[in-house]
């Protein structure tokens, strides 16, 4: 049924659009009751406003800390108008009813996401505006609420139809979108409070996961166009990715790209301050990754390891992305290209390709950040720590007789650096610094070496090499040797160094073959797998 509006609460943070609404409300002999600074809003808009203390009899207090808190307030929303008992008590408690209320909440997410302290973000945490919102939703038979100035157009339009009143069906839309409100606002503390609460306790796996996401845009569809599918971004966002970075150009960014780009950019972050470095990905691994004195070197690089699996590619870079390797990736069929800045002659070449994704990321994610990684399976969702883990140097465990010259070891760091980002079973070749051949989510592990030997062999055919670049190369294993098969697999293809975690009850029989070889092999006594 229709209830006609008398008396109204504004109390707003966000007080855009507000002194309109006053405006209006007041022109239609609605009394106006608000806080401190949205009454002074009002009162500058040349309104007559009441104070809310002079409705509670208390002043605002404690930083205003304590406003609305107060059965005059929440009395005046709580109470059934047709229920003679909750009536009377108005009566005898000088309660007045209240018809309407505004409220938007303290800016909590965006005090977070501005990078504020912690004493800003705890004084962020709004109490008596979700308090008003809820009493007011709850009571939505009699009362209505506003929590987005967006509403605001509606509530006259409602008011200009229904003489002044609103329906139920619109305060029932409206207390709806008041509980999601409150509901996604404490979702967002919590989330705070489990994850983003760097300086106080967290608690890494809360009993209960406050999952606080909001939709940043729809996907046109999923992996596959009988899926449908949407991006969400957390509400505290911990490392900006590739969903905060600048779309330069291009088609809007399907589920794949989204995927892809996100691959390509966590790896190409963890050359970030080092050697202009370049990654090829396409399907989720990447098949092609190099690092030289300049970015164009380095993209001729990354290609030579698989230019037919680069076709159609994602391109992630480490530095910015000059005109003259702009050019040289435009070359070829490529689907996004994303750097953490994009020059001016970098931006005029793609131009060109108007279909071709161009993003600026802006800073690149720290590989090493914290965080989590999540999966759902039927019945559940898995949640870990983020593979943060690292190793150096120092780290690593010479096993064989023959200990790696200085550039296999480097070699060998690179080829763990990449193969940590190859989904399992993962084996990669690199020789000075590019990968040499890449093989990626094998059953079993000698497969993903042959198959990363025979992309080298190809690419060796394609460029007229005399050999593949495995031959004199290291060879990375995400994951220990199980047997000394796919280590032989290594050395037939030409690696003279390995880079493996050990760990294997027949770590003897592997190093005996490295060593009958001539390979060279460090441990690094910690495994990368990734599914
Ligand atoms: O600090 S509070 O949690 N305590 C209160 O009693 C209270 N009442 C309203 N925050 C409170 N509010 C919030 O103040 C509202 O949700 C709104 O965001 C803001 C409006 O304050 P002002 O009118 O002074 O700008």
């Amino acid at each position: 049924s229709e209830k006609a509006i008398t008396r109204a609460l504004l109390s707003v943070s966000d007080k855009s659009g507000l002194a309109d609404l006053g405006a209006a409300l007041a022109a239609r002999g609605v009394e106006l009751v608000s806080t401190g600074g949205t009454a002074k809003a009002l009162r500058d808009a040349g309104l007559a406003v009441k104070d809310v203390s002079d409705l509670t009899g208390f002043p605002e207090m404690m930083d205003g800390r304590v406003k609305t808190l107060h059965p005059a307030v929440h009395g005046g929303l709580l109470a059934l108008r047709d229920n003679p008992e909750h009536v009377a008590a108005m009566e005898t408690h000088g309660i007045g009813a209240i018809d309407l209320v505004v409220v938007n909440l303290y800016p909590f997410e965006a005090t977070v996401a501005k990078g504020a302290g912690r004493a800003e973000i705890i004084e962020n945490i709004d109490i008596g505006g979700p308090s008003m919102v809820r009493s007011a939703a709850k009571n939505h038979g009699f009362v209505t609420i506003l929590t987005d100035p967006a509403d605001y157009p509606a509530l006259l339009e409602e008011l200009a139809v229904n003489d002044g009143a609103t329906t139920q069906a619109f305060r029932t839309r409206m207390a709806g979108k008041a509980y999601a409100r409150t509901a996604a606002y404490d979702s967002a503390i919590a989330s705070w409070f489990a994850f983003g609460d760097s300086d106080g306790e967290t608690t890494p796996f809360p009993e209960t996961l406050p999952i606080a996401l909001k939709r940043a845009d729809s996907l046109r569809y999923g992996e596959n166009p009988h899926q449908s599918a949407a991006i969400y971004v957390p509400q505290v966002i911990a490392a900006p990715g590739v969903p905060q970075a600048a779309q330069l150009q291009g088609k809007a960014l399907s589920y794949n790209n989204l995927n892809d780009a996100d691959a390509a950019l966590e790896l190409a972050a963890e050359f970030a301050g080092q050697e202009p470095a370049v990654v090829i990905v396409k399907h989720a691994n990447p098949c092609g990754v190099a690092q030289s004195g300049s970015l164009l070197a380095a993209w001729e690089a990354a290609l030579a390891c698989d230019s037919v699996s680069a076709f159609g590619g994602i391109v992630a870079v480490n530095c910015e992305l000059d005109g003259a390797t702009a050019e040289a990736i435009a070359g070829i069929f490529t689907e996004v290209v994303i750097a953490p800045t994009v020059s001016a002659e970098a931006r005029a070449v793609f131009a060109k390709k108007k279909n071709l994704r161009l993003l600026e990321s802006g800073a690149l994610p720290d590989p090493r950040r914290g965080g989590f990684a999540m999966k759902t399976i039927a019945g559940g969702m898995l949640i870990q720590s983020r593979d943060g883990g690292a190793v150096s140097r120092d780290d690593l465990k010479v096993v064989t007789s023959r200990a790696p010259t200085d550039q296999e070891l480097k070699d060998c760091l690179f080829a763990w650096t990449v193969a940590r980002h190859v989904k399992s079973n993962a084996i990669v070749y690199a020789k000075d610094g590019a990968t040499a051949g890449i093989g990626a989510g094998q059953m079993n592990r000698r497969d993903s070496a042959r198959i990363a030997a025979i992309k080298a062999k190809e690419a060796a055919e394609t460029y007229g090499w005399d050999a593949p670049r495995t031959h004199g190369s290291a060879v990375a294993s995400d994951a220990f040797f199980p047997f000394s098969d796919g280590l032989i697999s290594a050395a037939e293809a030409g690696a003279t160094a390995v880079i493996q975690p050990g760990g294997s009850i027949r770590d003897d029989e592997v190093i005996a073959a490295a060593d009958a070889a001539g390979l060279a092999m460090v441990f690094t006594g910690m495994r990368h797998f990734r599914h």
